[in-house]
């Protein structure tokens, strides 16, 4: 008898020293998994204390939101752009990953045309023999063929701005091709030729002027343009 109870009580003392040695870590444990008891947390995240301790990008009670990034903070959109989650969103007339690069138009208009300056001459001579003052009107070609012959302006003063509106807006439908402007004095039999310009209207670095001034042989004119996408 004695001897079994001696070993009951080394047992029960044993016992007591494990428990002492182990018992703290174990309750944490145990109020630990009491306090996360049902707490789901997703992508990684895990609990503590009763709560969701989440990896990175993640946020929210249960780790299940995405943490929100600026994503246009180092994005610059040129032209009028504007940036939309993390992309350039650019304006008809711009493409390109900064809205930096040009679009082509499909048309250009034509809508007024100013001749500003013209030769007072005709290489010394009067333009015409009555006055000397000549009838001015001009054709717009492309290449070879004529898109475009304005009214006549009958005795036009030089150094004065003479404006052409008749027949116009002009659509010019191939804007990188090479185009002339003519200039003539009408006459009864044959139409005097005064001379030309020859341009092409559209440039993919010039961003988009609304002017467009023509300067040569003695002849100054201004294309007032739009543009169509
Ligand atoms: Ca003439
Ligand atoms: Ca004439």
């Amino acid at each position: 008898m004695a001897k079994g109870l001696t070993l009951s009580v080394l047992i029960s003392a044993m016992a007591l020293s494990f428990s002492g040695c182990f018992g703290t870590d174990k309750k944490e444990d145990n109020r630990q998994q009491a306090l996360c008891t049902g707490i789901i947390c997703l992508n990684a995240g895990y609990c503590v204390n009763g709560a969701c301790v989440c990896t990175a990008n993640w946020t929210g009670a249960d780790c299940s939101q995405p943490v929100q990034v600026n994503q246009c903070a180092a994005v610059v959109c040129l032209n009028g752009g504007y940036c939309v989650n993390g992309a350039c969103s650019c304006p008809t007339s711009y493409s390109g990953p900064n809205c930096g690069t040009q679009v082509t138009p499909r048309t250009m208009r034509i809508n007024r045309i100013t001749l500003r300056q013209f030769p007072s001459t005709d290489a010394g001579t009067a333009w015409d023999p009555f006055g000397g003052a000549p009838d001015i009107f001009f054709t717009i070609s492309m290449g070879p063929t004529v898109i475009y012959t304005s009214n006549t302006v009958q005795d036009a003063q030089g150094g004065q701005s003479i404006v052409f509106s008749q027949g116009l807006p002009l659509d010019i439908n191939s804007p990188t091709a090479s185009h002339t402007v003519f200039f003539y004095d009408e006459d009864l039999t044959v139409n005097d030729p005064m001379g030309g310009l020859t341009f092409v209207p559209y440039s993919n670095a010039s961003n988009f002027p609304t002017m467009l001034n023509l300067v040569a042989g003695g002849f100054d004119v201004l294309l007032e343009v739009s543009y169509a996408f």
